[in-house]
This record gives structure tokens, sequence and C-alpha cells, in this order.
């Protein structure tokens, strides 16, 4: 099926629900023939950016990479979807000035640090909360929130399928799929 190439940028807390609306958008593409990828830490943090940490500076290092990354996918015309926390402004406006207009779209993970933390999926903010983990979102370390969000999605008050939903029609809206 035709579709334009673009980067579906997530961001947001650590538990706001990046990777299950990117997974589940991505399942919804690919039933409409759609060749899409997803970039997460599972198989970034791992390979491509195995040899960086939290500290500031390599959160920015980080977000630097996938940010070449996908541009390398549009261009091989794949939609890529990318869920990292990326919490620095800077950063995002980065990679959006490395796409071309309209391919960088920022979808805001609004979801309230408060649910995140009851969430807790991995048990992670406990630990932050605890000492044993240090510069962790949210705790003790910053997340900037989008100033201009193409996108703006709270997962404490939407379904996953409304999620999903309004993802689709921005898509439709802007003529990428
Ligand atoms: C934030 C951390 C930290 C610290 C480990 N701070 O919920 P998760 O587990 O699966 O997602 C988080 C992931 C964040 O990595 P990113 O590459 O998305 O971060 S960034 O964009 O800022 O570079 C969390 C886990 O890694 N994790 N330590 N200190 N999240």
């Amino acid at each position: 099926k035709r579709h334009k190439p673009c980067v579906l940028w997530f961001t947001g807390y650590s538990g706001s629900g990046k990777s299950t609306v990117a997974g589940a958008l991505e399942s919804a593409l690919h039933q409409q023939g759609v060749h899409t990828y997803l970039l997460d830490g599972d198989n970034v943090r791992h390979g491509l950016c195995k040899d960086l940490g939290f500290s500031d500076g390599d959160r920015v290092e980080n977000i630097r990479r996938v940010g070449e990354l996908s541009k390398l996918m549009a261009d091989a015309g794949l939609i890529v979807l990318t869920a990292f926390i990326s919490p620095f402004q800077g950063e995002r406006d980065m990679v959006r000035e490395l796409l071309d207009d309209g391919e960088f779209i920022e979808v805001f993970l609004d979801t309230p640090l408060d649910v995140c933390e009851q969430r807790d999926p991995k048990g992670l903010y406990k630990k932050a909360r605890a000492g044993e983990i240090k510069h962790f979102t949210g705790i003790d370390s910053d997340y900037q929130a989008p100033v201009n969000p193409e996108v703006t999605l709270d997962t404490s008050k939407n379904s996953l399928t409304q999620s999903v939903e309004q993802l689709v029609a921005h898509l439709k809206t802007k003529n990428i799929i």
C-alpha cells in the first residue's frame, strides 16, 4: 500500500505508554499493508547504543543516534516509530531539523507522572525512590514536556484503541496513509 515515509517520535515518562501505543499502532499499520519499523530501548540500547547510560550527555547522544538512524530508515521509505523518553526539547528539535518538512511527528504521551509511578511495570520508580537507581527521569532527572507536539495522548484517560485511532486519524489528515 502507498504511504509517505515519516517518523512518529513518541516521547514521555517511563511507563507513560510509548512502547504499548507505538506497538499497537504498528500492528494497525501492518494490517493495512504499511511497511514500518519500531525503534525502542530494547532493540537500540543493547546494540547501537550499548555504550550509553542515563546521564544527560548519554541521553543526548542516544537521541542523536536514534534520530540519524530514523532519518536513514525514512529515506528507505519506512514509517518509523520511535519510543524513547527523549527528555530534552533541544534534541527532539534537532531530529525534527534533520527531517523534511512534515516528516517528523512528535507524539507526546502526557500521562501524569504519578500514574506512571503507580504503574511501575518494572519496579524502576520504586528503586529510584529508594536511591538504588540514580538519574531516573521524573525523580532526579529532568523531563521537558513538548512545546508544540503534533499529537498529545493521555493513556490514563483514553483506551489503547482510542489512542491508536487518534494517531491513524492524524496520519490520514496529513495524507501519510
Ligand atoms: C529513565 C531508565 C533509567 C533512568 C533505566 N531513567 O520503562 P523502561 O525502563 O522500559 O524505559 C526506560 C528506559 C529509558 O531509556 P530511553 O533510551 O528511552 O531514555 S532516553 O530517551 O532518556 O535516552 C526505563 C529504563 O530505560 N531506564 N534507567 N535512569 N529510564
